[in-house]
């Protein structure tokens, strides 16, 4: 039998960091001379910030020196880790450390496949960290995602098959990253936005644990 490895985006996922971003982008716009929209905002979830930025800037219409650019990614990223320093435990998104819990008890691998950089400091803040056994994040990958890099990656940590992976995401990307990789694709959030994935969910409100064993039991058997 196989073993059975799980992993978890981030943002959207576990935690709902995108308003935050969203926050800090806003005030780079502003500073800029442009608005920014929350609709607009929805083009950077799982996009690297690197890639957020020059969407920016196309939105602005803004034409950067590379020293411009480097200073509104230090810029951006400071204001974001001011919203990040004042989150606890709060923050998780409903029934994840339902899910956590249910996997640890069964000794399930679990880790994070996540695009940002500021995954460790996040999971520390809102108290998860010590349920991953690896965090995959923006600092270890070359390739974003749709790449399936990041997801690979992280089976290849936890010691598992690709084909026996689940992966839980909210990002059209990271869906078919997951789907490249040969996993299995549960999408968290619109289901008609998400409609690559395998599965789908509003949230993990909807997921019960017998579902969680089907997941195990069916992967299992791979
Ligand atoms: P950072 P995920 C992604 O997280 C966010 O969805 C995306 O909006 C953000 O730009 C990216 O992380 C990079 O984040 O600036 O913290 O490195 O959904 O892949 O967990
Ligand atoms: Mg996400």
């Amino acid at each position: 039998m196989e073993k059975v490895g799980f992993i978890f985006d981030l943002d959207g996922v576990i935690v709902d960091t995108a308003k935050y971003h969203y926050l800090a982008w806003r005030k780079l716009a502003n500073e800029l001379g442009f608005e920014f929209s929350e609709e607009q905002n929805e083009l950077f979830k799982g996009v690297s910030r690197k890639r957020c930025l020059e969407i920016l800037l196309d939105i602005g219409e803004i034409n950067a020196t590379q020293e411009q650019f480097d200073s509104w990614m230090i810029g951006k990223n400071l204001d974001y880790l001011a919203y990040i320093e004042k989150m606890d435990a709060n923050e998780i998104l409903p029934d994840v450390p339902r899910v956590l819990d249910f996997l640890k008890k069964k000794n399930v691998p679990i880790a994070l496949g996540s695009a940002s950089k500021n995954a460790r400091p996040i999971l520390e803040k809102v108290n998860l960290i010590s349920y991953f056994d690896s965090i995959v994040d923006g600092n270890s990958v070359t390739k974003a995602k749709p790449d399936p890099e990041v997801f690979l990656i992280a089976a290849n940590n936890l010691g598992v098959n690709a084909s026996s992976c689940v992966v839980f995401e909210d990002a059209v990307a990271g869906i078919q990253a997951a789907n490249r990789a040969k996993m299995t694709s549960v999408g968290i959030g619109e289901s008609n936005i998400l409609d690559e994935a395998a599965y789908n969910f509003k949230d993990f409100t909807e997921i019960s644990n017998s579902f969680l064993e089907f997941l195990l039991n069916n992967n299992q058997n791979k």
